[in-house]
Order: C-alpha cells, then sequence, then structure tokens
C-alpha cells in the first residue's frame, strides 16, 4: 500500500536559535492547497539520495580539493585538465544516477499547477543543479529554471566564439578521460587514493566552430554571470503578480548568491517559506519567521510527502519506468 504523509518518518519540530517553529505537515498541506502561485529553490541536497555529493560538508572533497574551488574560471586557466577530469567525473556519475522521489514529485507539481494563478504558470522551479535529474524525471522545461547551467552544456572559452551545444551526453567527453567502470570495486578518482593519470592540454576538447579554443561545461563558475535568458524568464514570472504564495527551499546551503536571494524576493511578495534539509542549522536567506517550516528530513521522503495532497502518491518504480534515458554515446 502507498505511504501517506502521515505515516513518514520525517522530523516535524526543529528549534532555531531564537524560536520554535512547528513544521506540522498539516498547516503545510492546508497551505499548498490554496496556493495558486508558488517557487521551489532547489540544491544539491535534493539529488544527494540519487548518490550525487553535495558541494559542502562530507562528500565536498574531491580528491584533495574542495569541489567550490574547482568550480572556478581560475582553477580552469590554472589547470583545465583537472578541472574537466572533475567535470567528467561528474557527468559520469550523474548519468549513472536515477532521478529519486522528490525530482519526479516536483516535475508532477509542475504539470499539476500548469495554467494555475496569473502569469505564465503557477509553480516555477528555480534549480542550482547541475545534473540534468530533474529533466530526467520529466519536469516540464518551461517552468525549470537552471541557474547555474547544465553539466551537459559545452561552450567555446574563446571570448570571440559564441559556440554552445546544449545536451552532449557523450560520455566520457574525450576518450583521455574514459573512466572504467567494469573493475569491482569501480575506478573511484573522486578519492585521492586513486591514480588519478595526466591528462594533456592537446587531448581535452577543442572547439569546432573557430577550431582553437578549448571546449569547458557550461555550468556557471564563481564570478560569473548567471544566464541572461534564465534570470529575465525567472524576473518575467516575478513580476507577473504582486503576489507569491509560498517557496519551497529544498537541499541547499543557501550560501551562493545571487540564487539563495530569491527567498527573500518571494517573501517579499508575501510567500511563506519551507525550508526541506537534512541539517537544520542550514536556514534560508533572512531566517525563519512566524508562519514558515523547517522539514528536517531527506528531500526524497519529505518533498513527496509534502506535496501529497495535490500530486498523489508518487510511485517512483513506475515513474523510474518511463524515464526517458539521455543518449549516452561512448567515445
Ligand atoms: C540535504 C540532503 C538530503 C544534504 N535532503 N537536504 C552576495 C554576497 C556575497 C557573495 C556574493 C553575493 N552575490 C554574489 C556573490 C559571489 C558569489 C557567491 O555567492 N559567493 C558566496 C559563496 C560567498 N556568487 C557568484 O559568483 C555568482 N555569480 C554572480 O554573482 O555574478 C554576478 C557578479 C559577478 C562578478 C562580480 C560581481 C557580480 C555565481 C555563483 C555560481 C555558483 N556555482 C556553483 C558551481 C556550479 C557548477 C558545478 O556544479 O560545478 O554552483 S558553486 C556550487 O554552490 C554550485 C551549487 O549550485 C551552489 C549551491 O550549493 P548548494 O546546492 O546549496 O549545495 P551545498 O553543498 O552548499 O548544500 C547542500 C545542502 O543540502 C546542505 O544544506 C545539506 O544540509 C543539504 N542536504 N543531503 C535534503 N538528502
Ligand atoms: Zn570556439
Amino acid at each position: 500500500m502507498a505511504p501517506s504523509a502521515s505515516q513518514s518518518t520525517f522530523q516535524l519540530h526543529t528549534q532555531t536559535s531564537s524560536s520554535t517553529f512547528a513544521a506540522d505537515t498539516s498547516s503545510f498541506h492546508a497551505h499548498i492547497t490554496k496556493s495558486t502561485r508558488i517557487l521551489a529553490l532547489l540544491g544539491a541536497g535534493l539529488s544527494a539520495s540519487s548518490g550525487l555529493p553535495t558541494f559542502r560538508g562530507a562528500g565536498g572533497l574531491w580528491r584533495e580539493h574542495d569541489a567550490t574551488e574547482l568550480a572556478t574560471p581560475e582553477a580552469f586557466d590554472e589547470d583545465p585538465g583537472l578541472v574537466w577530469q572533475f567535470y567528467n567525473w561528474r557527468r559520469h556519475m550523474a548519468l549513472k544516477a536515477q532521478p529519486n522521489a522528490a525530482h519526479y514529485a516536483l516535475a508532477e507539481l509542475a504539470r499539476k499547477m500548469e495554467g494555475r494563478g496569473e502569469g505564465e504558470g503557477g509553480f516555477q522551479t528555480l534549480s542550482q543543479n547541475v545534473d540534468g535529474l530533474s529533466q530526467r524525471a520529466g519536469h516540464p522545461r518551461s517552468t525549470l529554471h537552471l541557474l547555474h547551467g547544465s553539466l551537459y552544456d559545452i561552450k567555446c572559452t574563446d571570448f570571440y566564439c559564441k559556440y554552445f551545444q546544449p545536451d552532449n551526453f557523450t560520455n566520457p567527453i574525450v576518450p583521455a578521460l574514459h573512466i572504467d567502470d567494469s573493475p569491482s570495486p569501480p575506478e573511484d578518482i573522486s578519492s585521492a587514493h586513486f591514480p588519478l593519470p595526466e591528462v594533456r592540454l592537446e587531448d581535452l576538447p577543442r572547439c569546432p566552430s573557430c577550431g582553437s579554443g578549448l571546449l569547458r561545461p557550461g555550468v556557471v563558475w564563481f564570478g560569473e554571470m548567471l544566464p541572461e535568458k534564465v534570470m529575465r524568464a525567472v524576473e518575467n514570472w516575478i513580476t507577473a503578480s504582486e503576489k507569491i504564495d509560498l517557496i519551497m527551499v529544498i537541499g541547499t546551503s543557501s550560501n551562493v548568491h545571487p540564487a539563495a536571494g530569491y527567498v527573500s524576493v518571494a517573501r517579499a511578495k508575501g510567500a511563506r517559506v519551507a525550508v526541506i534539509n537534512t541539517d537544520k542549522r542550514h536556514l534560508p536567506d533572512g531566517g525563519l519567521r512566524e508562519g514558515d517550516w523547517f522539514f528536517v528530513g531527506d528531500a526524497a521522503e519529505v518533498v513527496p510527502a509534502l506535496l501529497e495532497p495535490v500530486i498523489g502518491y508518487v510511485d517512483v518504480a513506475k515513474m523510474q519506468e518511463k524515464e526517458t534515458e539521455p543518449v549516452e554515446k561512448e567515445k
């Protein structure tokens, strides 16, 4: 039998330094069922139970490197081979991973809410994730805004060259970056114990358009602007109405701007804030206020339970059967 929200095991109460916020599911359910304009801000914690590491805290180290230190233009300039090894590994891991119940639940909410409320659709998702799992869960693309790009977009580093290739699922991106999964246990190049062969500059991917520029992943690194088209679409939806009913802040440490700032933007339009996170210290921008919720637990468990009155029960096994696999090419 399908489990229901009342049977789920996530912790319903949490405490902040200033006051207690009773994170009761029933008041959240009452609010979401009457909400017409909803936002979700997604972070790496959403994909944690799909087996993908987060950036900060445990799992935030790739070999001896802090993952956030590899996500910079400076790191790429200094050692493009190392940064490509990191991103090729992330592409490889994400292709092997499966969307979890939270990805499917959010995709279903987006479908259910299409056309509800003012402006373009009643539920918009602002994702900081680059792993492609929301897309693979069938999240309607017009309501999914990829703030930090995608691991599967490839672009040229030459300032004057505008080469951009979306949906490149080639794994490995070039033969020199091949990761062998056949040994048991498989190659784990994320561990510093595993010898990492050096990759020569001439073996890295080059731009087919200008012929000389090095290609790079189409993700947003620190110090880079977020994609203008994405920011404009989000802005258009936000300004289409005076109100936003709810923002769900799911699996993010809320450290990175401008993404984290959308919580304050939504709040200024009346939104109540619901945080879903395994770590109750990870408060959203502006903290928590009376009427907000903090659900402590795994997003893959909490999110489907919270959305259940609107979307019904999420049968992950059935959803996974329907998943459209990205076309992976072996080089
Ligand atoms: C679970 C769970 C489970 C675990 N269930 N939960 C204002 C103030 C200060 C600084 C700035 C500012 N405005 C801009 C800046 C600078 C900078 C910034 O924000 N710096 C701060 C870190 C200090 N921002 C930028 O540079 C941005 N660009 C910009 O502002 O351009 C304008 C500009 C440019 C130049 C000059 C001036 C202005 C760009 C930011 C790009 C971020 N890029 C990355 C890498 C993307 C590519 C890649 O994936 O490699 O994006 S960094 C990394 O952090 C990645 C993530 O999307 C992002 C957010 O991380 P996230 O998702 O929150 O992950 P974690 O690991 O931090 O948290 C995981 C959470 O999940 C935790 O809370 C866990 O507890 C929880 N969790 N398991 C539920 N099962
Ligand atoms: Zn080029």
